[in-house]
Formats: C-alpha cells, sequence, structure tokens
C-alpha cells in the first residue's frame, strides 16, 4: 500500500527540527515555509521519500552537499528565503519544478540549463505536488553577477551567452571585440577584411551572434562578436555587453 505522508508546519515559529524527525522515512511533502529555521535541517537528508520540499520565505542561505540524497524530489521551493547560491548538486536532482522567485543569488552555475526546465516568470502556484507546472520560476529574482533578464532570451543565446560567460573567468590568452550598429552598415566586412585581408563585397545578412576568431601574429586568439545589425536584433545587444571588451560601433559605409 502507498503511504503518502504530508507534514506541513510552515507558518510557524519553530527554528529546528525534531532530532527523531528523519525516522518519517515515507515522508513525501514537508513544508517548512515562513517558519524561523536559518540553517538546512540535516534530518531532511534521512527523508528519501520526499517529493516535494518547501523551504519559502526562510532564512537558509546556503543548501548543503548532502541535497543529492534527496533522489526523489521533484519540487523544491526556495521563493524568498535568503539563499545565496546553488550548489551543483541541485542540478543532478530530479526536479521538475525549482522556485527561485524573489531571491538574490551571487551568481548562478550554466548547470542550470542541463535541467532543461523553461524560465517562467510567472507566480507558481504552491501546491507543485498536483499541478503540471515543470520550470524554474524566476520571477523578481536578482542575480548579482548577471543582468537575469538574460533568462527571457531562447535558449540557444542563453547557451551562447553561458559558454562566453564561463570561459571569461579563466584566464586566455583573449580578447573580445564586439561590433555592433544598425544592419547593413558593414560590420562583417570589416571583421572579414581583418581576418582576411581581403574585401569581399555582399556578404550574407548576419542573423542573431556569429562569432569569429582570429589569432593574431603575437598568439592572441581575438574573437569578434559580430551583431546582426536589424532592429528585433538591438534588444539582445544589452546582454552581451561586459567590462574587458572592445566596442566597435559601425555607423554607415562610405
Ligand atoms: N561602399 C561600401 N560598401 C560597403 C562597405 N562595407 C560593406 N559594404 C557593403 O554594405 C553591405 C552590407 O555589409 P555587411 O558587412 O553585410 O553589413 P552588416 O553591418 O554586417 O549588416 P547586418 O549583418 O545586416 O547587420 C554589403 O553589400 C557590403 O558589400 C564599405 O566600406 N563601403
Ligand atoms: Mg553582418
Amino acid at each position: 500500500m502507498a503511504l503518502f505522508l504530508i507534514v506541513a508546519i510552515s507558518n510557524t515559529d519553530i527554528s529546528d527540527l525534531p532530532l527523531d524527525f528523519s525516522r518519517l522515512r515515507n515522508l513525501s511533502r514537508l513544508d517548512l515555509s515562513f517558519t524561523n529555521i536559518k540553517v538546512f535541517p540535516p534530518e531532511i537528508f534521512e527523508l528519501q521519500n520526499l517529493i516535494e520540499l518547501h523551504l519559502a520565505g526562510t532564512k537558509i542561505t546556503t543548501l548543503p552537499k548532502e541535497l543529492r540524497y534527496l533522489k526523489n524530489l521533484r519540487h523544491l521551493d526556495l521563493s524568498g528565503s535568503s539563499i545565496s547560491d546553488l550548489p551543483d548538486e541541485l542540478y543532478s536532482l530530479p526536479l521538475e519544478t525549482l522556485d527561485i522567485s524573489n531571491t538574490k543569488l551571487e551568481t548562478i552555475s550554466p548547470r542550470i540549463l542541463d535541467m532543461n526546465l523553461p524560465f517562467l516568470t510567472q507566480e507558481a502556484s504552491r501546491v507543485y505536488y498536483y499541478s503540471n507546472s515543470r520550470g524554474i520560476y524566476i520571477q523578481k529574482i536578482e542575480i548579482a553577477e548577471l543582468d537575469s533578464s538574460i533568462f527571457s532570451r531562447p535558449r540557444e543565446d542563453l547557451q551562447v551567452f553561458f559558454d562566453e560567460w564561463e570561459r571569461s573567468k579563466v584566464s586566455l590568452n583573449e580578447a573580445r571585440v564586439i561590433f555592433v550598429g544598425n544592419g547593413l552598415v558593414g560590420k562583417s566586412t570589416m571583421i572579414h577584411r581583418i581576418i582576411s585581408g581581403s574585401y569581399v563585397e555582399d556578404l550574407a545578412e548576419t542573423r542573431g551572434v556569429h562569432i569569429e576568431g582570429w589569432l593574431t601574429p603575437e598568439n592572441t586568439l581575438v574573437k569578434f562578436w559580430d551583431f546582426g545589425g536589424q532592429s528585433i536584433m538591438h534588444s539582445t545587444h544589452k546582454f552581451f555587453l561586459s567590462q574587458r571588451c572592445l566596442y566597435v560601433v559601425v555607423l554607415e559605409p562610405v
């Protein structure tokens, strides 16, 4: 007989779980939202049948690596909590919903893309268990190291962004040169001229962003980021603008 055990002690003053709490081996849903809990209770790791865990509005700042023991966890609600970092172990859980809305993270790992879940900006229903709301809820999220509105971009843009972002964290003998400007002003032609040394007419219109590498005689890899200039692309540019790169704004061909 399947036994579903649910414990909801949300909105209470508790700050720890009782020691023998871990004996509730069949617990499937645990709601500790808006309690005074400040540290992730280690008793939870024993609850290997846990499917849904709510820690919304708690003062928990970090999730321990032991999170990986919760092999059946499908729904994790961290909304409005004090969480500042997500451990890599989180990304190997079989999560169907992750709610990190209203949180302030210092950074976020590109591994969040491995979860293969859509990013959702609406408010989450608090009853994930009965709903089919698969996704990562990111309403009002703030991430210190990046502009969180990047998550509204298509997945391919996100992958390019995160790949480059990761690479920029290690010291590479590399430079980044970003070409922006309206359509048909000669951005791609100029890049082609620098790389090949020749002027070629009528290159194809650039769609999205095209990255081309050029190894200088000094052995520095210069990466040219060539943005499509159609106005529809302009809203994408800001996600790729960062410090430590050279910008070339192309105005018109002569
Ligand atoms: N006269 C003149 N034409 C140029 C020059 N550079 C490029 N062109 C021509 O202008 C057109 C557009 O050049 P592209 O390099 O594709 O322009 P782009 O800015 O990359 O355009 P998008 O990819 O649509 O954003 C092509 O027909 C080029 O041959 C230039 O210096 N002088
Ligand atoms: Mg172009």
